[in-house]
C-alpha cells in the first residue's frame, strides 16, 4: 500500500494481547502503566488483565512485571519493596523504583482482601489499583463482592418469573472505599474509563506520596456486562454521571475531589437500559422496582459525595 507509516508502539503495554476488543480493563491498565512509567515493578493477581497478557511465553509488558497467585499480589509486592529497602539501607543503592500491585475486583474486593489488608496495616509505600468489572470475569461472569445489587451473573442466574428470587444478584457492592478509608490510607480513588485523564491525574498523585494508595477504576468488560465494544467508555461515564459511580478522591482520610454530576441528572436507568446483564430488569413489575432501588442507592451517593 502506497503512503502507509508503521505506527510506532511506545507503550508500555503493547498491543498483541488477548483482551477483547473494547475491554475496559486493558484501556486503564495501558494508561495506568504508561503513566506510572519504567522505574515501577509490577505485582499482578491473576484474573483476565494477567491471562490476557502472559500467555507463556509471551509477555505484553515492557516493565518489570510479575505474576503471583490471585490471592498474594499484595505479599509480593511488599516482598518486592522489603528488597528495595534493603539495597537503599545496608547497600547503599539509591532507587526511585515504585512498587506497585494491581488485580480485578475478584482479587482486590474478596479473595486477596487479607493480604492487601496486611499490606496496608504496615502502611507500605506501594500503589494498589484495582481494575473493577464487577465480576470474576476470566472465568465465565461469576458474582463477587463488588457485583451490583440485581445483576445477572451465572451465579446469580436471574429467572424468567416475577418472584423476588428472578432478580439476579441479592448482594450489595462491597464498599472497598470505605475498607481502604478504615486503613488510614494516604489516598484513595475512585475513577472510571470513562475519564482517561483522570485515571492518569490519579496514577501520578499517588507516585508522589510517600504512604499506601488505593486507586479503584470502573472498566466495563464486553462479554460479562453483555455489551458491544464500542459501549465501553461511554458506559463507564454514564457510571460516573448517574452517581452509582462516583469520581471522588481521599487525601488523608479527607475527601478532597469529586467530579460533579451534570444536570439535569442522568437517571440510572439509562446506563442500566444499555446492558445485557439488567435486561432481565425490564421485564416485569416486580424487577422494575429494582430500577427504583438502584436509583435510591445513585441518589444517596449524590448526598454523600456532594456530586
Ligand atoms: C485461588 C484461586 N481461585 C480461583 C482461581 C480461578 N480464577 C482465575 S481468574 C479468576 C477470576 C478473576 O476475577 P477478577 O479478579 O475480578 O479479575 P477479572 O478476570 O474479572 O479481570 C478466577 C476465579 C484461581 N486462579 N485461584
Ligand atoms: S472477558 Fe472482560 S475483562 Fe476479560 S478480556 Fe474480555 S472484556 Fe476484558
Ligand atoms: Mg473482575
Amino acid at each position: 500500500m502506497k503512503n502507509t507509516k508503521k505506527t510506532q508502539n511506545n507503550s508500555l503495554l503493547s498491543s498483541g494481547h488477548r483482551a477483547c476488543a473494547g475491554c475496559g480493563q486493558i484501556i486503564a491498565a495501558r494508561l495506568v502503566a504508561d503513566a506510572l512509567g519504567s522505574q515501577t515493578i509490577i505485582a499482578n493477581a491473576t484474573g483476565c488483565l494477567e491471562v490476557t497478557t502472559t500467555p507463556y511465553p509471551e509477555s505484553s509488558w515492557g516493565m518489570p512485571w510479575i505474576h503471583s497467585l490471585f490471592e498474594n499480589a499484595p505479599a509480593v509486592a511488599s516482598g518486592i519493596k522489603a528488597a528495595l529497602d534493603y539495597k537503599l539501607k545496608v547497600k547503599h543503592q539509591t532507587s526511585n523504583v515504585k512498587v506497585v500491585a494491581q488485580g480485578g475486583d475478584g482479587s482486590t474486593f474478596d479473595i486477596g482482601l487479607g493480604l492487601l489488608s496486611g499490606m496496608w496495616e504496615r502502611n507500605e509505600n506501594i500503589i494498589y489499583i484495582c481494575y473493577d468489572n464487577e465480576g470474576y470475569m476470566n472465568t465465565g461472569a461469576q458474582a463477587s463482592g463488588s457485583t451490583p445489587w440485581a445483576t445477572n451473573t451465572t451465579t446469580t442466574p436471574s429467572g424468567n418469573g416475577s418472584e423476588i428470587d428472578a432478580i439476579g444478584s441479592h448482594l450489595f457492592k462491597k464498599d472497598m472505599i470505605a475498607i481502604a478509608l478504615a486503613h488510614n490510607l494516604k489516598y484513595v480513588a475512585q475513577t472510571t474509563i470513562g475519564y482517561p485523564l483522570d485515571i492518569i491525574a490519579k496514577i501520578k498523585k499517588a507516585q508522589e506520596i510517600n504512604g499506601p494508595s488505593y486507586i479503584q477504576i470502573l472498566v466495563p468488560c464486553i462479554p460479562g456486562w453483555k455489551i458491544e465494544s464500542n459501549q465501553t467508555i461511554k458506559l463507564a461515564k454514564l457510571a460516573a454521571q448517574t452517581g452509582l459511580y462516583p469520581i471522588i478522591e481521599y487525601i488523608n482520610g479527607k475527601l478532597t475531589n469529586s467530579l460533579k454530576i451534570k444536570q439535569p441528572q442522568t437517571l440510572v436507568e439509562e446506563y442500566l437500559k444499555q446492558q445485557g446483564r439488567f435486561n432481565h430488569l425490564f421485564k416485569n413489575e416486580t424487577n422494575k422496582k429494582q430500577i427504583d432501588f438502584i436509583q435510591q442507592i445513585a441518589n444517596e451517593n449524590i448526598k454523600k459525595y456532594n456530586l
